[in-house]
């Protein structure tokens, strides 16, 4: 019994996983190793808060407005304090672009790598015990390291990412990354507190059947998402699916094949959803793992971001899918 046991490998943990393929990385010194490393040590932290919340009444709002006048809840004032604790304590991080400031945290002249992160995405669903989600862009710094931060640092376009990923905290935690090289994603075995490959170079579905877009705004959509969702639902074949928790929905399309949707409305004309920290990041991973990502006409990853906050909106799923959205805008 207890050789059989034995006998059954448990699987390539993503320590030994991103050590193995370091060598892939074009600045192969150890250092983005090191920060997803601490990245994935912070997301354990959040990860037990998480799921202790409702244990230990630590749920609710804090009372507190973020930079974009959002409610911040205690679960983000703690993931926001432990992602930038682990951060800046690795000292490969020069500077911290988060949702939850407005301007970006300056955190060492000698980092080499600027990280952007919504430290925890979805917070209306907390309350509710509904997924939520960590999202992360990491950039090299263009100046040099040792002197001040200067924008070309921080505004830096979606394409020159050098590794971006999520936390999904879902009925499992997951950690899915790219650093260019395909998808990989992490599920997260508590007993352990480590997480092990699960699903190996992730690939979405070129096609797909699900269409995941708050509807309760259509009477503001523009009038060629209208004409599509009408195509989707008069086609019989589609099906709507939609969590309000943008890596949740973002997962399961990714898995499953589909479309999520942000578009812009008339109450909201650059979208809801911020370039920077959400968008990129998973523009990254979909495209590494054969999907798409635009605002409807362009490519998410060639936009220029000229403030930190900047929102755009957000076409993202399989290649099929949001070819066809783009289509009815044309
Ligand atoms: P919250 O963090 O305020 O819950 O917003 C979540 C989010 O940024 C993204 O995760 C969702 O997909 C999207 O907004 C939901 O927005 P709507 O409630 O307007 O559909």
């Amino acid at each position: 019994m207890e050789q059989s046991r034995i006998a059954h490998s448990i699987g390539i943990a993503l320590d030994r996983f991103i050590k193995n393929n370091q060598e892939q990385f074009q600045y192969a010194s150890g250092e983005l190793s090191q920060l997803l490393r601490d990245i994935a040590l912070a997301s354990k932290v959040v990860n037990r808060e998480v799921n202790k919340a409702g244990l230990i009444d630590i749920m609710g709002a804090l009372g507190s407005q973020n930079s974009a006048g959002d409610e911040q809840q205690k679960l983000d004032v703690l993931a926001n304090i432990r992602f930038t604790r682990a951060l800046s304590k690795g000292g490969e991080v020069c500077a911290l672009i988060s949702e939850e400031s407005e301007s970006y945290v300056d955190l060492n002249n000698e980092g080499r790598y600027v990280i952007a992160i919504d430290p925890l995405d979805g917070s209306s669903n907390i309350d509710v015990n509904v997924s939520i989600g960590t999202i992360f862009s990491v950039y090299r710094r263009k100046s040099p390291v040792g002197t001040p931060i200067a924008d070309i640092d921080i505004l830096q376009k979606g394409s020159e990412q050098v590794a971006s990923g999520y936390i999904l905290y879902g009925s499992s935690t997951m950690l899915v990354y790219t650093t260019g090289h395909g998808v990989n994603g992490f599920t997260y075995e508590p007993t352990l507190g480590e997480y092990f490959l699960s699903h190996p170079d992730l690939k979405m579905p070129s096609d797909g059947k699900i269409f995941s877009v708050n509807e309760g705004s259509a009477s503001t959509f523009p009038a060629s998402l209208t004409q599509y969702l009408n195509y989707c639902k008069s086609d019989g074949k589609y099906l709507g699916r939609y969590i309000g928790s943008l890596v949740a929905d973002f997962h399961r399309n990714m898995l499953k094949g589909g479309i999520y949707i942000y578009p812009a409305t008339a109450k909201q004309p650059e979208g809801k959803l911020r370039l920077m920290y959400e968008c990129n990041a998973l523009a990254f991973i979909a495209e590494q793992a054969g999907g798409r990502a635009t605002d409807g006409k362009r490519r998410i990853l060639d936009i220029q971001p000229t403030t930190l906050h900047q929102r755009t909106p957000f076409y993202v799923g399989s290649v099929k899918m949001v070819e066809k959205a783009e289509q009815f805008g044309k």
